[in-house]
Order: structure tokens, then sequence, then C-alpha cells
């Protein structure tokens, strides 16, 4: 069988012990090379939209013009016994697009439920990503929770790979933070607690995400937590995994230094992301040299309207030594005081009240998706033949097992 690691990685395991100096958190064979950098706060004033004493949410954005799109997927498989396929969908817009691929938002023809297509060129995949996409494809299958985007249906052209995957409506939530500046504690609480049921669900099945970062972040019509993309998660062999991908701001210590690493690398970007949440940036910022030197020498500047819960909190979550931070022992992070408000059993079965509902207006307008990419010409690829398919791709088909009539 294919060595995917060994071919593709060439990394050889490294040990974390010893690596790190106890004292300063700092890896110890960095020495005094790296550059220090310093962050200004990017602003004084945090925002009130819940009230910070109560954790209550102020009144939320009208409900006028808002309109509830309620998916009856069981629709398509009862309604059609031939394969789902291309020509089933019609492509409506662009959502966003990668460096392996597009998202379209599609309209399924029958059912007139509206999805999101993610499409790849099987020519622009290289074996290490067509591995990850088998990846990705194989962890959503087997992943169900109320906070990860669900995969429909996976199919294949010759030339791409598609899957069909349940639609964000709410649009990215970092577009939401662009728009307020930043989050209250309580707002910030609200989409940390229910990003920390998701990864912990993850790591149950041994899966770790490595990819926490705004854009994968998106809010479904209520305004909860959809975690998407999963192209470059991992089910965790023998506990660690050492490949190095991903976005620099929001990647752990670890990860950057090449190192071998496991589950709480997904600690690190949380505390990152949380820290963007109630600053309105990350906390080590600038070119991708600098911003590597940041995370790997530099101590985090908590600013001075951080409650001490959130401070004591980010310090651990952000600690470069992985052996000591906040979530290397099981149920950790959701145990810190900065949660202890938190009703967990109500958060899982999604009895939380968003801070934020998105406005949707009409659900097919995407109009929580940037217009850079709504706004595209849909350049429809040549109808290509179904059922032919490239080795590498053999086991990429999928139709969700409630779907099958
Ligand atoms: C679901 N809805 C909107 C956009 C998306 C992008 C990637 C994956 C899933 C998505």
């Amino acid at each position: 069988m294919f060595d995917f690691e060994k071919a593709v990685l060439g990394l050889d395991n490294l040990q974390l012990d010893n690596d790190y100096d106890e004292k300063t958190q700092l890896p110890s064979a960095l020495g005094n090379s790296v550059r220090r950098l310093i962050k200004t706060p990017s602003s004084s004033n945090p925002p009130s939209q819940y009230n910070s004493d109560t954790d209550e949410p102020a009144p939320r954005p009208s409900k006028q013009q808002q309109t509830v799109v309620t998916i009856d997927h069981n629709y398509i498989a009862s309604n059609q016994r031939k394969a789902i396929g291309k020509s089933d969908f019609t492509s409506l817009c662009v959502l966003g697009r990668g460096a392996f691929g597009k998202v379209h938002l599609v309209r399924h023809d029958k059912s007139k439920q509206l999805y999101a297509m993610k499409i790849l060129k099987k020519a622009s995949l290289i074996v290490h990503q067509a591995n990850q996409l088998k990846t990705e494809r194989q962890i959503l299958e087997e992943v169900r929770h109320p906070f990860i985007v669900k995969l429909y249906y996976a199919f294949q052209t010759p030339d791409e790979l598609h899957m069909v995957l349940e639609y964000a409506v709410g649009g990215e939530l970092f577009r939401h933070l662009s728009h307020e500046g930043m989050f209250s504690e309580p707002m910030a609480r609200f989409y940390a607690a229910e990003l920390i049921l998701a990864l912990e669900h993850l790591h149950s099945l041994g899966i770790v995400y490595r990819d926490l970062k705004p854009e994968n972040c998106l809010l479904d019509a209520q305004g909860h937590i959809i975690l998407t993309d999963f192209g470059l998660s991992k089910v965790s062999m023998e506990g660690k995994t050492n490949t190095i991908c991903g976005t620099v701001e929001y990647m752990s210590p670890e990860v950057l230094m090449g190192l071998e690493y496991d589950y709480v690398v997904d600690w690190w970007s949380l505390g990152i992301l949380m820290y963007d949440m109630l600053t309105g940036s990350p906390p080590f910022t600038g070119s991708r040299k600098k911003t590597m030197d940041a995370i790997l020498s530099k101590k985090i500047h908590m600013p001075y309207y951080f409650t001490a819960d959130a401070k004591d909190l980010l310090s651990k979550l952000l600690r470069k030594n992985p052996n000591v931070r906040l979530g290397a022992k099981k149920n950790a992070v959701r145990r810190h005081p900065f949660f202890s408000k938190v009703n967990w059993k109500e958060m899982e079965e999604r009895k939380g009240i968003p801070p934020i509902l998105p406005v949707v207006t009409d659900p097919a307008a995407a109009e929580n998706f940037d217009s850079q990419f709504t706004n595209q010409v849909i350049v429809g690829s040549p109808p290509d033949e179904e059922g032919k398919v490239h080795h590498h791709f053999r086991d990429f088909s999928f139709v969700e097992s409630s779907l099958i009539a």
C-alpha cells in the first residue's frame, strides 16, 4: 500500500519531550536568533451585544425579512432511484475558492434544495492532496455532529471530484466579526463552546482537525457554528502525526517547527481564534517570517480589558510547550473557569442562543458570502462522462446512509 506519510512528507518522527524550556515556554532549540515583535491591541472598546455580567444576549436583529430554510434531503433519495450526479444540480454562484478547487452554491433540480458543492479538479491534485481528499470524504462520512458540516453525497466525473455538503447560509463567522470589530467575552464564549464540542467530538474519533481558522467557521441559518473543510484533517495514527500545512497565523509552534504533533494543536488554534474574536486580530501577525518567529518566541500580549478568566484561559491555551498546554488532559478546556457558566448539555443540543442571527432574505442569493466570489461568472466545465474513474479516486463516491432509498 502507498505509504502517504513517508512518500509525501519524508519527515522523521521527532520527540517533543525536552524540546522546550520549562521556564520560558519557548522551544529551546531556537536560541536567540528569533526576532521579537511588539504588538499593539487593535482596539480598546469591546463590543457589547451581550450583557457581560449576565451573559444575556442583547435584543437580536429583527426577524423581518428572515427566511427559514427547511431542508428535506430525504426527498432526493426517495424520489430518485438513479445515482446522483452533476447533471442533477444547477450551479447558482461561487461561494469560495481555495488552492485546490472551488465551492459552488447549487440547487438540486428536483427537490429545489440548496447545497454547497465542493468541486476539485483531479488534474490539479497531486498524490498528497488526493490522499487528503479521501481523508476529507472519509471523515465527513464518519462524523455526525451538530456543529460539523454534513456530507450528503460525493461523486466524481472523469475530471472532477464533487462533495455535496450542507449549505451554511449564514456565511463566515469572521465576516460577522469584521462587521462588529470584535466580540465581547460572552459572544466569544458562545462560539468557542460550540467549537470545543465539535473538536472534542473529532478528537474522540481519533481525528486531529489541524486547520482551525476563521474561514472554516461558518454559521447556519440560526447562527450556530458549522465547522467546514476537512482537507487538512487527519485520522491520527498511533496518537501523533507530523505533517506541516495550514495557515501560519493559527499554527502551533510544534507544527511550525515540523515536530510530531497531536490533538493539542487544535487547542492552540482555538486560543488564537479566541484572541482574534476578542481583539479583532490574531496575536501574531506580519509577514509570514515575522509571524512564524513571533509564534515560536514571543510572549502573548493580553489587552487590559480581558477579564482575569480570559487572560488565564488564553495564556494556558497558548502555551508554546504542547505537553503543558491546556487540553493536553481530557475535558480540561471545557472545565476552565472561563466556561463555568456554560451548560454543555444544552449547548450540545443546540439550545444555546446564538449571539448573531444571520440576515437571510433569499438563501439562493448567498448574501452572507463575499461578492468577490458570488459575482463571479460560473464557467460550466463540459459535462463529462460519469463512471470512468481514476484509480486514485476509486472509493470516493458516497451517499449519506439515511438518503439511500
Ligand atoms: C458550506 N456552506 C457554504 C460554504 C462552504 C464552503 C466550504 C464547505 C462547506 C460550505
